[in-house]
């Protein structure tokens, strides 16, 4: 008795931890991409829904997107309206929420270390970066490397 009980509290535990997770969001890359499509995985992972989107000029969807150039990376993820470039982490993704001056965030470049980029034993310093309304950058994470 006392077990079932436990049971059905972990299963509604686990179902709410589960509905809380699902964030859906759009992941578009270059049909050649390897490391977006660990970076897809490390979302997958993570709890999120991804619709993968392939697309054969990266470059047009950025600009369509609204990615500014200077901020350009590999894919480019689409989750609320806002764009999330690179590889991202999973903090700064779920933060957009608290940041209604921002259009996206981004991890320019493909800097080693990174999720999504983690292979072998390299980590890069890098800083997440948001674009906001006005276009100018803002700093919204910094990772150091090793
Ligand atoms: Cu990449």
């Amino acid at each position: 008795m006392i077990t079932n009980i436990r049971i059905a509290v972990l299963t509604t535990l686990l179902m709410t931890g589960a509905a809380q997770a699902a964030e859906v969001i759009d992941v578009y890359r270059d049909p050649d991409c390897g490391c977006c499509k660990d970076w897809i995985k490390y979302l997958e992972v993570n709890g999120f829904s991804v619709r993968e989107h392939v697309e054969p000029n990266m470059s047009k969807v950025k600009q369509r997107l609204g990615v500014a150039p200077r901020l350009a990376s590999c894919h480019t993820a689409m989750i609320d309206g806002k764009f999330v470039e690179g590889h991202v982490p999973v903090a700064q993704i779920l933060d957009l929420k608290s940041h209604p001056d921002l259009v996206g965030v981004s991890v320019p470049g493909m800097p080693a270390g990174s999720p999504g980029m983690d292979y072998g034993q390299t980590k890069q310093p890098y800083q997440v970066i948001g674009q906001t309304l006005t276009g100018t950058d803002q700093v919204v994470a910094e990772y150091s490397g090793n």
